[in-house]
């Protein structure tokens, strides 16, 4: 029986879905669009085989096929990111993270990593994450120009002394430097762990510096710019250190691997190795700088004045509206973004100064340098106006035929 058929609800709502995404402008800097062949795999028998331990050494029998899959998957991964060990097991980034602190980490430990409101991830201590919970855990910050000041980590990385210093964020759109991370690890005889989750697909183009020879241990989602499907991976050099990874993820903290997921993970792994791939992470960067240019010539200011990666944020600290008014009047356009909290925030995470706004998506699409260009003119025109609901309209209808010239998926299931 068809999902029609069988669940009507379920399929109907896919299908809005479905649409959702195809007519609109996806430009939440971390969701892009996976492949078909990806969505192919995830849907597969696979779903159905448990196969708790790893390859070789399962704990159920009949994982002889899983086996090879989850062997391909670890060294499309390694290859990848140019190391030694991975692990392809994690369901999600916040469980990769959680399981390289349990490998690394004792309750109580003190961790310090990127403060969320600087543009940090929940995992790296916020207080209401376990990573804040768990262990004892400090920040560093964005100075008032957008950028980390990596003598200001120095410093305060030598009054916490902690275990482990977490590099990596969410809204962050300069060049992390992992050399200089690990001096300061160094110095104060920390881990360095770098959580790529944002900037794995630039990395594995060498859009932008690998983590690897300066990091202990790296983590990172395989969605996001990495266009694979929703999950998580952790690699590191050290066989020391990969075994008590293996042991944290499984029997740590998850049961079985999702091995239809992992099969979609090496899918996307062999996407993110070929040529193509580089030209797509190249068009990330184009895309981006375009975007940031037409705002910046519109008046708008952006956090560190501009973008190395595939994300901006602009600061509405010199402007009477918020964050969240500038993510419901795209939103009536049919652009998603996020509002975010900008250095120097005056208002609540809720309300914010900051808009963040990332290309990959789009990218994906095939939106090249003057499609970007016609998107940004269209943001800063709403922004100009940002109560005119008819121009809102007008222009989601303007960006509707312009979205259907770049077809993403021509059905929902695959
Ligand atoms: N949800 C992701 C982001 O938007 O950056 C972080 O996990």
């Amino acid at each position: 029986m068809s999902l029609e058929c069988f669940d009507k609800e379920i399929y109907e709502l896919t299908n809005k879905e479905l649409a959702r995404q195809c007519e609109g402008l996806e430009m939440i800097a971390s969701e892009n669009f996976t492949l078909p062949e990806v969505m192919e795999v995830m849907g597969s028998i696979l779903t159905n085989k448990y196969a708790e331990g790893y390859p070789q050494k399962r704990y159920y029998s009949g994982c002889e096929i899983v086996d090879q899959i989850e062997t391909l998957a670890i060294e499309r991964c390694k290859k990848l990111f140019n190391c030694n060990f991975a692990n392809v097991q994690p369901h999600s980034g916040s469980q990769a993270n959680q399981g390289v602190y349990a490998a690394l980490l004792n309750p109580g430990d003190k961790i310090l990593g990127m403060d969320l409101s600087h543009g940090g991830h929940l995992t790296h201590g916020a207080k209401v994450s376990s990573s804040g919970q768990f262990y004892e855990s400090f920040f560093y910050g964005v100075e008032l120009d957008g950028r980390i000041d990596y003598e200001k980590v120095r410093h305060i990385a030598n009054i916490v002394k902690p275990k482990l210093i977490v590099c990596g964020a969410s809204a962050y759109p300069r060049i992390i430097d992992f050399k200089k991370f690990r001096e300061i690890a160094d110095e104060v005889g920390a881990y360095l762990f770098a959580d790529i989750a944002h900037i794995a697909g630039l990395v594995v183009a060498n859009e932008h510096p690998n983590p690897f020879p300066y990091a202990h241990v790296v983590s990172s989602t395989t969605h996001k710019t990495l266009r694979g499907p929703r999950g998580g991976i952790i690699m590191c050099n050290d066989e020391e250190i990969a075994k008590k990874i293996n042991s944290a993820i499984f029997p740590g903290i998850q049961g079985g691997p999702l091995m239809n997921i992992i099969a979609a993970k090496a899918v996307g792994f062999k996407f993110n190795l070929s040529d193509e791939w580089k030209i797509y992470a190249k068009n990330i960067i184009k895309n981006t700088q375009v975007l940031a240019k037409v705002l910046i010539e519109r008046g708008y200011k952006l956090v560190s004045d501009g973008t190395d990666n595939h994300l901006v944020l602009i600061s509405f600290l010199d402007r009477e509206f918020s964050g969240k008014d500038a993510d419901l009047a795209l939103a009536n356009a049919g652009i998603t973004a996020n509002k975010n909290t900008v250095p120097g925030e005056k208002r609540s995470p809720f309300i914010t100064s900051g808009l963040r706004l990332g290309t990959p998506a789009l990218t994906a699409r095939g939106f090249k340098e003057e499609d970007i260009q016609i998107v940004a003119n269209c943001i800063a025109d709403i922004l100009d106006d940002i109560n005119n609901i008819d121009l809102q309209l007008n222009i989601k209808a303007k960006l509707k035929e312009l979205a259907s010239k770049f077809t993403i998926y021509t059905k929902a299931m695959f």
